[in-house]
């Protein structure tokens, strides 16, 4: 197989063997960033078009899982990093409660984290209480919050109230991404009930032009 097809190949069968050697080949020829977006996320879609629709098991979907988080952090030290350092804001960025998935919040970290914001990234399965406490006590200039399921939508949702509830709504910008996202939904069901300002990023680079426009 090609190169490109060959990486994908390994995410989708959640093969690392030989993994490193291939996406040292990949650098040679193109930016980490690239790698990443063009030939490793395919192969995500691929799993999750296989997991969907029966034909790949959730055991299969954790390895390619792992395979994937592998991939990144190799190729992490290659990522450019402009202003890294700069101390441009503090990001708290966290999946939200009843939610595992992190492939998605953790590269939201490394991109927004290489471009000279502090990103405080509070893992998974992350209760509103937890993700204030840290915003608080990190002084953040906004929260991010992943989720990939249907019902972390709704968890969203009661996150934004608990803020409004807490008086917090006009010190915290908010930033949602994940798979279980619309843009239209965001705008349309979530905005209009947050007394703040909240925003989607539809992927990690959307995440990092959020930030900018917040701090601007
Ligand atoms: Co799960 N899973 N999974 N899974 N999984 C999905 C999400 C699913 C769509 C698969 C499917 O059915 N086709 C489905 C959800 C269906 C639904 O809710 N309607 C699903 C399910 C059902 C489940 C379980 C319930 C399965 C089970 O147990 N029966 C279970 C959930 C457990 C739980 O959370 N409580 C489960 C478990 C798992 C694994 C553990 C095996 C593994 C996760 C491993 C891990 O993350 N450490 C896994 C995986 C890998 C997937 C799929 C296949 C791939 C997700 C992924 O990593 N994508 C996924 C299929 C899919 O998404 N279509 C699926 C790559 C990643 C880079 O994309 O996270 O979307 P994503 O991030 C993007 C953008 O969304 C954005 O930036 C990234 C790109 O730059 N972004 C942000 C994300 N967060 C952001 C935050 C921001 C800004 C941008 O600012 C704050």
């Amino acid at each position: 197989l090609p190169l490109a097809e060959r990486l994908a190949r390994r995410i989708v069968d959640g093969n690392d063997k030989g993994l490193d050697a291939d996406l040292d080949e990949a650098l040679a020829a193109k930016p980490a960033l690239e790698i990443i977006n063009d030939d490793l996320l395919g192969g995500m879609r691929t799993v999750g078009e296989l997991f969907g629709s029966g034909q790949m098991q959730l055991p299969f979907v954790l390895q390619s899982a792992e395979t994937m988080k592998k991939a990144v952090a190799h190729l992490e030290p290659h990522l450019d990093a402009s202003d890294a350092g700069a101390g441009k804001g503090t990001l708290v960025l966290a999946t939200v409660k009843g939610d595992v998935h992190d492939i998605g919040k953790n590269l939201v970290d490394i991109i927004v984290s290489n471009n000279g914001y502090t990103v405080v990234n509070l893992g998974i399965k992350q209760p509103v209480s937890a993700i204030v406490e840290a915003a608080e006590e990190h002084h953040a200039d906004a929260i991010g919050m992943s989720g990939l399921l249907v019902k972390s939508t709704l968890v969203m949702k009661d996150n934004l109230l608990e803020l409004n509830a807490r008086g917090l709504a006009g010190r915290y910008p908010v930033l949602l991404g994940g798979a279980a996202l619309t843009r239209p939904f965001v705008d349309e069901d979530l905005a209009g009930l947050y007394d703040g300002t909240v925003r989607y990023a539809r992927d990690a680079f959307e995440g990092l032009e959020l930030m900018d426009a917040i701090m601007a």
